[in-house]
């Protein structure tokens, strides 16, 4: 009965009706790894329980820790080649450069997801008037710091956090009341204010495309259920829906208390804004952890909080050696990821590696290693994809209304459809109609938001696929004889009118390349949104109290575009594109004024004509960030 080769002891135990399920734990004998992975249940202040997973360099001695706390598996955060032998195998991409020097990695799920004990709450706010408990991710993290220092005797008692998104916004957190071992840190695209810009809203138009996000989340400790789209296309399927709370209604998301706190709080109120992360960070006596904030320029996701939170933070560095700003050539979460190109656009090599790997890494090592040198971190670094280089500033912005190196200059968007640094004269305005039942999608159909390619490049997405409809109006500046240097934000003022009572307005803001590019025709014409963004029209002079327009009154509203640092070529022309929705991304505006738009009914959803006015009484401009 023997097989061939098999060992005699292990012979001896089976015959050919053995049963071949033990039910006892199979283990794989352990391969020689050149790391120790230890899980850990660290207990926090009140009892409660987090599993921590700490992966260790054999043989380490005096190591600095690296720590990231995520609501997304940390035991998954170590495992990347399953049976992984050595530690920057078994750690994720971005880990690389700290895995190849020594450092120790720790991940912790927080409370109530995977692994670690107690009630997940939604991106916990902390406490104080929306948490009146005792715990909150700083507390969690202070006691987890504690924990780490004093169990690893492989440590130097030194630790730096790090992590994008969600995993950002813990880093911040644990900065709102950080412990003393807790030595330097990088919010990556962190989440700082969900009403603004990231993740949930952006001003006040509401992002749907988080309603997975809720199933996937918060209907289970571990990995919850994928959200069941009707159909293969999701413009139809949030347009048959009705409303977002329709839509929700369908999904069953009604049960899930998360969904309740966002729609029953679609303005800016006590909400929002005192879970404001930069609000809290304003509100610190001195920085005293070394910080280094990272933002991409087209984060698909967090695209408003890493700059506003370092902007509130700078007039405290008073000696330039504690708030640091990086602005990548990145989507959501690319800096840990290969950072060569982004959909159409090619850089000048992997732009994250060298981030991480001549910045971030050197700057970690100065607070962290014993000895390490000063590292030469630049005050502010940001990537410019015209020029294909990354440019070093002592401040940002570069060029804005006043107190800038450079002073900002109006572009007007003129009649028949020209823009120029002069306003002209001519038509007083451009219509279009802006139809609920049509709305214009925000990349071409059919939509699947959950297809990863679609998603992370929506916004550098070529956007001839709208220009020339009849409801985005297209304005196009000169072909550009020289170079133009763009550093800063660019600010939108439009006076505009609606025959509704509420609009949504959309401004894009784009670098057109050539309709001749022998050096790379992929982009010959190619509309490159520098920067996007939707303003929800009840908003325009209070985020907290919403109010009707008044129809065919004109209006002004004035908002902020997303960073933008960009050479415009010889031969390329700027462009703008105004619109009213851009769905099914964002919730359509039913253009009649409700209270609340996520429970809008069917009949509520109204045409309505837009003018977007270009007089010497009501000039609509945006004041571009322009560098001489
Ligand atoms: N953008 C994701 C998120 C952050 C915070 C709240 C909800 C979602 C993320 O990538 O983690």
């Amino acid at each position: 009965v023997c097989g061939i080769g098999m060992a005699p002891s292990a012979a001896a135990q089976v015959s050919p009706m053995t049963p071949d399920i033990t039910g006892k734990k199979f283990v794989a004998p352990e391969p020689a790894r050149d790391f120790i992975k230890r899980e850990v249940m660290i207990p926090m202040r009140d009892g409660v329980k987090l599993y921590t997973v700490i992966m260790i360099p054999k043989g380490a001695h005096n190591a600095p820790i690296l720590f990231t706390r995520t609501p997304y598996n940390a035991a998954g955060r170590v495992d990347r080649t399953p049976g992984a032998t050595r530690l920057v195998d078994a750690l994720a991409q971005g880990d690389t450069v700290f895995a190849e020097d020594g450092y120790i990695r720790v991940f912790q799920d927080v409370r109530g997801k995977y692994g670690s004990e107690g009630d997940y709450v939604m991106t916990r706010p902390p406490r104080g008037p929306l948490n009146p408990g005792k715990i909150d991710h700083s507390t969690d993290a202070w006691d987890s710091i504690d924990w780490l220092v004093k169990h690893l005797p492989e440590s130097n008692g030194k630790v730096g956090m790090l992590g994008s998104s969600y995993e950002g916004f813990t880093v911040v957190m644990a900065l709102l009341d950080p412990h003393p071992a807790l030595k330097v840190a990088a919010p990556e695209s962190p989440m700082i204010d969900g009403w603004m810009g990231d993740d949930w809203f952006q001003h006040g138009a509401y992002r749907q495309v988080n309603l997975g996000y809720f199933s996937g989340q918060m209907t289970a400790r571990g990995t919850g259920a994928k959200m069941a789209m009707p159909g293969a296309d999701d413009y139809s399927s949030f347009l048959q829906a009705g409303s977002v709370g329709a839509f929700a209604k369908t999904q069953g998301l009604e049960q899930i208390p998360a969904w309740h706190k966002v729609s029953e709080h679609p303005a800016y109120d006590a909400f929002w804004q005192q879970q404001a992360l930069d609000k809290l960070l304003a509100k610190l006596p001195e920085i005293t952890v070394p910080t280094m904030w990272e933002q991409g320029l087209w984060d698909q996701e967090d695209i408003y909080g890493a700059h506003t939170a370092w902007a509130a933070l700078e007039p405290k560095d008073h000696d330039n050696t504690r708030n640091f700003l990086v602005i990548g050539p990145w989507r959501h979460s690319g800096a840990n990821y290969n950072g060569s190109s982004l959909g159409a656009l090619d850089f000048n090599g992997d732009t994250a590696l060298q981030w991480r790997r001549d910045v971030l890494k050197p700057f970690f090592d100065q607070y962290l290693k014993d000895g390490a040198p000063a590292a030469n971190t630049p005050p502010v670094w940001v990537y410019d994809a015209g020029n294909n280089r990354w440019d070093s500033y002592r401040n940002w912005p570069q060029s804005c209304t006043r107190d800038c190196g450079a002073t900002a200059r109006r572009l007007y968007l003129n009649a028949d459809a020209q823009l120029g640094f002069n306003s002209s004269s001519g038509a007083q305005y451009a219509e279009y109609v802006s139809d609920p039942a049509k709305p214009v999608p925000f990349v071409p159909r059919p939509v699947n938001m959950g297809d990863r390619d679609v998603w992370t490049t929506w916004l550098v997405r070529d956007q001839r696929f709208v220009d020339g409809r009849t409801d985005v109006l297209t304005y196009t500046g000169p072909v550009l004889d020289k170079p133009m240097k763009l550093a800063g934000m660019p600010q939108v003022q439009l006076s505009a009118s609606t025959s509704g009572t509420d609009s949504d307005w959309v401004v894009k803001l784009i670098d057109v390349y050539p309709d001749q590019y022998p050096d790379n025709p992929k982009l010959a014409g190619y509309q490159l949104p520098l920067a996007i963004t939707i303003f929800r029209g009840r908003y325009r002079d209070s985020f907290s109290q919403p109010k009707p327009i008044t129809p065919d009154a004109v209006q002004s509203y004035t908002f902020d575009l997303p960073n933008v640092n960009q050479t415009l070529q010889p031969g390329h022309r700027l462009m703008v594109q105004v619109q009213s929705s851009l769905f099914p991304l964002y919730d359509r505006n039913p253009q009649q004024y409700v209270d609340n738009i996520f429970f809008a009914q069917p009949g509520d959803y109204r045409k309505a004509t837009q003018r977007i006015w270009n007089s010497s009484e009501y000039p609509s401009y945006i004041t571009l960030p322009v560098v001489e």
